[in-house]
């Protein structure tokens, strides 16, 4: 990755590169000076690399006579020199020249390296510092990974990214959970979903959309699972059912195992983490009712599932796992009734080790079914009015889901907490930075 301050990233550095001059640049990992050496291990994006500077050498003075803090920006010139016994990548450098790009003028508030372990709160206040830390750029690196893989997905399967807008009119997951903004003369929300937008896309015969796009809910739970901006990967396609849209995630999300597998070995590996392929198993909310029932839990028909149920029936059942046809009481006033049974809808949600990570419907594209489900929920149909008359207008059967990119980060990182999967998280309290 060469620019004009280095010709490689560390990690690109091998043995084969014996005796080659070489530029890298970073931030000092470590010093450690050991009376006639003095070790510099360099951290770059990718990784470290160990600059070694012997006795008597003019990089060695130069390496004591400027006593580097750690998290100095520094470039150094140097040889490559195979080493059978360097952990870093078999190799050392042995500098000719050392600059200091940008010397510290402010303490770093916790250890980079990991040796002393800070408090995730402290990691968050000082995020830029935070990211330095190689376990946290793996769990972005990821990240990166299923957002392309996402993307790349659906538009091999024919669909179209679209944009769609962060301030609207009325809430489409429930009324309770929205942030209200001044929008002149008018309150305004921030959206909670693309939900209603993806739908009118489908409608005006765009027939396959996906996006990815920041939502907003004023959830006042501080959970470890929840956040107040997340960031949904989205998906809505004509002409289908709920079985469809399921086919369509279960593709999705296997491409994205496979390619975190593949693009991102050395993170992995860095996370301690070995990727499961993952039989995807479907079941019916009825079915997995009883088999929480039948395995000492007691759950009723009609009642959500907690976490503990969450859990319990991907230990049961196997890591990934997608319920289907849920109560319409419980799921969205856009869900489509069942044809066969009026008590369940076309809804489904995927749980990935024990966690809900997606959620989807086939849609109610029959405006009179939609206005008896919007006044069930106690919503006004008129705030729905160009929803609502988008069905009167030639409104072909739809479907699709949503993909939250934190939990999903989350579950594939084995990150505890869902703020370390967001770069710049917002909860309750945090706004800042
Ligand atoms: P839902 O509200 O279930 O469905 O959201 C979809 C997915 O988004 C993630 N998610 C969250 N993640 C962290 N913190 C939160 N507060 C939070 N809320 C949601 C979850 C969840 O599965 N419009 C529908 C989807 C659809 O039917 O297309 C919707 O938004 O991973």
């Amino acid at each position: 990755m060469d620019t004009s301050y280095r010709d490689y990233y560390v990690s690109e550095l091998g043995p084969e590169m014996d005796g080659k001059e070489v530029r890298i640049a970073g931030w000092v990992h470590e010093v450690r000076n050991i009376g006639k050496i003095v070790f510099l291990i360099l951290r770059d994006h990718s990784g470290l690399a160990q600059v070694i500077a012997k006795e008597g050498t003019a990089s060695e003075k130069l390496m004591k006579e400027m006593n580097l803090p750690k998290e100095s920006v520094i470039a150094v010139r140097g040889k490559v020199k195979k080493n059978s016994e360097s952990k870093y990548n078999g190799i050392e450098i042995e500098p000719s020249e050392l600059m200091v790009l940008n010397p510290l003028s402010s303490q770093i508030p916790f250890e980079v390296t990991g040796k002393v372990p800070a408090d995730i709160e402290v990691r968050l206040d000082n995020r830029h510092i935070d990211l330095r830390r190689l376990e946290t750029t793996s769990v972005f690196n990821i990240q990166s990974t299923i957002l392309n893989s996402f993307r790349s997905t659906a538009i091999k399967a024919g669909f179209n990214e679209i944009r769609t807008p962060s301030i609207v009119e009325a809430a489409t997951e429930g009324g309770a959970d929205l942030f209200g903004i001044n929008y002149f003369e008018k309150t305004a929300f921030l959206a909670q979903s693309p939900q209603l937008y993806k739908q009118l896309a489908v409608v005006g015969g765009m027939d396959r959309v996906f996006m990815v796009v920041p939502v907003f809910r004023a959830e006042k739970h501080n959970t470890v699972y929840h956040l107040n901006e997340i960031t949904q990967m989205d998906m809505e396609m004509g002409f289908a059912d709920h079985n469809d849209a399921i086919a369509m995630l279960k593709k999705v999300v296997k491409n994205i195992l496979a390619d975190v597998s593949k693009r991102n070995a050395d993170d992995l590996r860095r996370l301690g983490i070995e990727l499961k392929k993952g039989k995807i198993i479907e079941i019916t909310y009825k079915k997995a009712v009883s088999k929480l029932n039948s395995n000492g839990i007691k759950i009723e028909f009609g009642q959500d599932f907690n976490r503990e149920h969450e859990e319990m029936l991907c230990g049961l059942l196997g890591e990934m796992v997608v319920v289907k046809e849920y109560p319409s009481s419980i799921r969205a006033f856009y869900s489509m009734p069942n044809q066969k049974d009026k008590e369940i809808c076309n809804s489904f949600d995927m749980l990935y080790k024990g966690l809900e990570i997606s959620s989807g419907a086939q849609r109610i594209h029959l405006p009179d079914v939609l206005i008896q489900s919007i006044t069930a929920r106690g919503l006004d149909p008129s705030n729905f009015d160009f929803y609502i008359n988008a069905f009167r207008q030639g409104a072909p059967p739809h479907a699709g889901w949503s993909l939250g990119l934190e939990r999903l980060t989350m579950k594939i990182t084995g990150m505890s907490n869902i703020r370390e999967c967001s770069m710049f998280p917002r909860d309750r309290v945090r706004l800042k930075p």
